[in-house]
């Protein structure tokens, strides 16, 4: 399928490594791909649901062991470990590829080795970058093909050049005592074996656009973060765009797929979405940032999905899409997970594979679907979708936005001074884990720019490149702020009502960036006055609006402490800028 020397070359090393009994191209057509999933239905790695009701949609259940990243297992295999960083587990290159291909030698014997060559971001657009991965698995090979733009044309727009990333996956035992994810950034290499799971296996996600192309990013002048994209349309058809970086299972995909809550709709707003978990950000020619997203798909945490939260995601997922880990129900053959509604089918498949009556086993407290079970859906299912998500220069960005899930502490949300204040907002962030990694869920952990899992270089480096970026953008930057849709009252519920309530905050974002709305200045930045976040037609008082925009300095100075400690890490790798920012914190809680 291609004439491409650094490819083929590749290619016969990992063939004579793998020694597959067959290799398959895939070459992104149609025909191709309904082959191979009724092969895979044949294999049983993919059950057909109803065709009627969710029309070439498909359910996979993965090992038990294998549901999600492992962080303790992924490693950034740079040279030297000081470019790792004190947040990346590292290995030496020449140990890891040594270990990694002793378990994965052999492993496609006996299988296919299935040869996928996919764009990150419009095919030819001279922003998106091209990967191979190679892979024995059909789910990854399917997967991909919704989550990334496959096939011929992405080896014609390479043409002969060398500049693509080389991923190798292979299923092996799915032992998880032998299961790595390892990427080498100083050669565009990716290599994982024995896991089956999302994260850990489409290499194009996370391994690349996010760990690789965070170091092609500070190498080349750009930016790739753990963000969504979304346009907000106001009544008079003007759009503006917002980034925002939230950890793992923390409101990604729900925020950029907002439906406005009817006050809104009823004034004419729209919001649009251009990406849901990443983005890939440069300075444009009007010196401001433009942001794209190199997917294809969204790879959507299900429960909690439902017409009321997310009715823009579950309308994505009537076609063409492949769940993982959530409930059969096996009445209709169609797909069920907590949150979607309050009937949980009595005739119940539960994500394991058992047959249950799914209502006195969730009754018992067991759930049908894992908490982390997944749909890959195609974008252009997206009612929402924007028109700008396939455009390859992207679209040009207002506001960043930070989050992540605090029971208390941080404020609804709060403005940055400065974009060095906004890099140091984004540096302290912290969220409570969730169960898109293994591992304990509900600990609070620093997590700077919801990036801590992904970033593919020394973290104190990283946060330099923003402050370079910045120095770069001058008063061009988009402005700066922090979200927190997760403030728990006495009894642990969430107080903000969110979901497509949290326009009512992107609304006063927006207006801040116009320079349409004043600010209460609090020890750690702007947070709007009580009148200025719009409750038209919500059933929430302004008390408890109050509530959730207060800065308690008391615990802000116990958190002042917790920063102290995590910056220690980063030693003199820790810019200047951010140390005094810091230190401005401290002295203003005085
Ligand atoms: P990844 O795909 O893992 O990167 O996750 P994500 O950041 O896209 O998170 P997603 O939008 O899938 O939301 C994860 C969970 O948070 C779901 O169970 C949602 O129902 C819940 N959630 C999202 N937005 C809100 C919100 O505004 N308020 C509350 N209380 N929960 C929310
Ligand atoms: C995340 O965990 O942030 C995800 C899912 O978006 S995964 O592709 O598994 O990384
Ligand atoms: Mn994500």
């Amino acid at each position: 399928m291609t004439q491409n020397k650094s490819i083929l070359a590749w290619l016969e090393e990992m063939k004579a490594l793998m020694t597959p009994d067959e290799v398959v191209w895939i070459d992104g057509s149609q025909e191709q791909i309904d082959a191979l999933r009724k092969q895979a239905c044949e294999s049983g790695e993919l059950i057909k649901l109803n065709q009627d009701i969710l029309p070439d949609c498909y359910l996979h259940r993965t090992a038990v062991n294998d549901v999600a990243r492992v962080e303790a297992r992924t490693f950034i295999c740079a040279r030297e470990k000081e470019n790792a960083g004190p947040t990346n587990n590292w290995m030496d290159p020449k140990e890891a590829y040594e270990m990694l291909y002793g378990i994965a030698k052999g492993r496609y014997k006996g299988r296919t080795m299935y040869i996928i060559p996919y764009s990150m971001g419009p095919v030819g657009s001279p922003f998106s970058k091209a990967g191979i991965e190679i892979t024995d698995s059909i789910y990854v090979v399917l997967n991909m093909e919704i989550m990334t733009r496959v096939g011929k044309d992405v080896l014609e727009a390479l043409g002969d050049s060398n500049d693509w990333v080389r991923g190798l996956h292979a299923k092996c035992d799915i032992d998880d005592e032998k299961r790595y994810i390892c990427h080498f950034p100083e050669d565009n290499t990716i290599i994982s074996v024995n896991s089956g799971y999302g994260g850990n296996v489409l290499l194009g996600k996370k391994c690349f656009a996010l760990r690789i192309a965070s170091f092609q990013g500070k190498n080349e002048g750009w930016m790739a973060e753990h963000m969504l994209i979304l346009g907000i349309e106001n009544p008079q058809g003007e759009k503006k765009y917002i980034a925002a970086a939230f950890p793992s299972a923390c409101g990604k995909t729900n925020l950029a797929m907002l439906i406005p809550p009817e006050y809104y709709r009823n004034k004419g707003y729209k919001v649009w979405t251009v990406g849901d978990d990443i983005a890939w950000i440069r300075i444009g020619e009007d010196g401001r940032l433009w942001a794209v997203n190199p997917e294809n798909g969204f790879f959507g945490v299900a429960p909690g999905t439902n017409e009321k939260s997310n009715p823009n995601a579950l309308a994505t997922t009537k076609k063409g899409t492949i769940f993982t880990n959530v409930a059969l129900n096996k009445d209709t053959n169609t797909v069920w997970w907590e949150g979607l509604d309050k009937n949980p089918p009595v005739n119940a498949v539960e994500w394991k594979g058992s047959d249950v009556n799914g209502v006195e086993y969730t009754a018992e407290g067991n759930k049908l679907a894992h908490p982390n079970s997944r749909f890959t859906a195609p974008a252009i299912n997206c009612p929402c979708i924007s028109d700008e998500f396939n455009s390859g220069k992207g679209v040009p960005l207002s506001a960043i936005v930070f989050g992540g899930r605090r029971a208390k502490t941080a404020p609804l949300v709060y403005q940055s001074r400065s974009w060095n204040h906004g890099v140091f907002v984004g540096s302290i962030m912290a969220s409570e884990t969730t169960a898109a990694a293994t591992g304990a869920v509900g600990v609070v952990r620093r997590d700077p720019m919801a990036m801590l899992p992904f970033c593919g270089y020394h973290m104190g480096d990283y946060f330099a490149h923003w402050i370079e970026m910045g120095k770069k953008l001058g008063d061009k930057a988009p402005k700066i702020f922090n979200v927190n849709w997760f403030r728990t009252d006495d009894e642990g519920h969430f107080i903000w009502p969110g979901f497509g309530d949290n326009l009512r905050v992107l609304d006063w974002i927006i207006k801040r960036c116009e320079g349409k709305v004043d600010a209460n200045e609090t020890a750690i930045g702007y947070v709007p006055k009580v009148d200025d976040i719009n409750l038209e037609g919500l059933d929430f008082s302004r008390d408890a609006l109050a509530g959730i925009l207060e800065v308690d300095n008391a615990l802000w100075s116990a958190e002042v402490d917790g920063i102290e400690e995590f910056y220690g890490k980063f030693g003199d790798k820790l810019p200047a800028e951010l140390s005094e920012q810091l230190a401005t914190l401290k002295n203003n809680l005085k």
